[in-house]
């Protein structure tokens, strides 16, 4: 398997550690999956904080919030027989999934794209209301005629869907609610309109027929979806094979849009690879990577809280033109930064 990415040899960014939790009572167990764009001259990460309380000997515990923006702790003794807890991310108690973490997003910021520090004045973004409990997470960001989007899983016991809120100046919020329903994530907004129309990329998710495929759809005032067409699926006995999901938002290149996305197989390794839509029409697919471009090496992507990831949903195109800056969640734990040249990604594609 060939890994053309070029990681930060200061990687990883950003570890637990580096951020105080949100309130007393929790700590921050996870730092991930940032959303990425420029503001003011300086590169700005939406990342994805995931708190617990401290963990205790013999009992799992952890926030939901309530329908009002409190925070309860569920504690469950480890020894209960209707405790399942094989997922890191998830357990099930008594038939009902939870999330093992309560995610937020906060924002952060730096002058040089490596170090990022928490600006004064810029609230975290949290879950609301009863479609967000068990809170927000994975945010990708376009900017799209001077107003950012920002798409993002909404996650509560009704399922996982996509949310969007927008704002000009990352201090307030216009609030849309959720925008695709359960069960469906990874929505990644097109930064420019195709014939007058937003295009975004989707993951629903089939339980039965159908399964874990890339979807794109368009609409007139991005709250609004249609017209949908499932173009990337699963590939059995590739890197691939059991979930794909749409990064950030596509890359626009001379020979179409460039899109780098996550693929896991069978044993929840997560690597990276691209696809390329037509300009014109992006539900026509024109090509793929076979092998990923990148696959879980270092040590901060084989272990942490959930090992053996590279997930990306956030970049930053350099002035240069060629090089792309991805910024990555490493194992479910880290923030780390990679880049590649969409060159040479261009050249892997395998023509459809
Ligand atoms: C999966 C993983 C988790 C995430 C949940 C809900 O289990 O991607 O990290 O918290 O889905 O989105």
């Amino acid at each position: 398997m060939e890994d053309i990415a070029n990681r930060f040899t200061e990687n990883p960014l950003l570890s637990p550690k580096d951020l105080p939790a949100s309130r007393e009572g929790l700590e921050v167990t996870c730092l991930l999956n940032p959303g990425v764009f420029r503001y003011q001259n300086k590169t700005w990460l939406v990342v994805r904080v995931a708190e617990r309380p401290k963990q205790k000997e013999n009992t799992i515990s952890f926030p939901i919030l309530t329908r009002t923006g409190a925070i309860t702790i569920i504690e469950i003794p480890t020894d209960d027989p209707d405790l399942i807890t094989t997922d890191a991310r998830v357990i099930n108690y008594k038939g009902n999934d939870y999330l093992t973490t309560l995610s937020h997003l906060r924002l952060l910021c730096s002058e040089n794209g490596r170090d990022f520090y928490e600006p004064e004045n810029y609230p975290p973004l949290v879950g609301e209301g009863i479609l967000e409990t068990f809170g927000i997470e994975d945010c990708r960001v376009a900017l799209i005629e001077g107003t950012y989007y920002l798409t993002f899983t909404s996650v509560s016991d009704n399922g996982v869907g996509v949310g969007l809120r927008t704002t000009t100046d990352w201090k307030n919020f216009k609030k849309y609610g959720m925008i695709l329903p359960a069960h469906n994530k990874d929505c990644a907004i097109f930064e420019e309109k195709i014939n007058g129309l937003f295009y975004a990329l989707h993951r629903p998710s089939s339980v039965d027929i159908g399964g874990n495929y890339i979807w794109i759809a368009s609409s007139p005032d991005a709250v609004h979806w249609g017209n949908h067409h499932c173009i990337i699926k699963t590939r059995k006995g590739f890197w691939d094979s059991k979930r794909v999901g749409a990064g950030a938002a596509p890359i626009k290149t001379e020979k179409g849009w460039l899109e780098i996305y996550h693929g896991a197989n069978e044993n929840h390794q997560y690597c990276l690879g691209a696809f390329l839509m037509d300009l014109q029409d992006p539900t026509k697919v024109l090509a793929r990577t076979e092998e990923p471009i990148m696959v879980p090496t270092t040590n901060y992507e084989l272990s942490g809280f959930f090992g053996n990831v590279v997930f990306t949903n956030g970049h930053i195109i350099e002035p240069e033109g060629d090089t792309v800056t991805i910024y990555y969640g490493a194992s479910d734990e880290f923030v780390c930064g990679a880049q590649f040249s969409i060159k040479r990604i261009l050249q892997l594609l395998k023509e459809i």
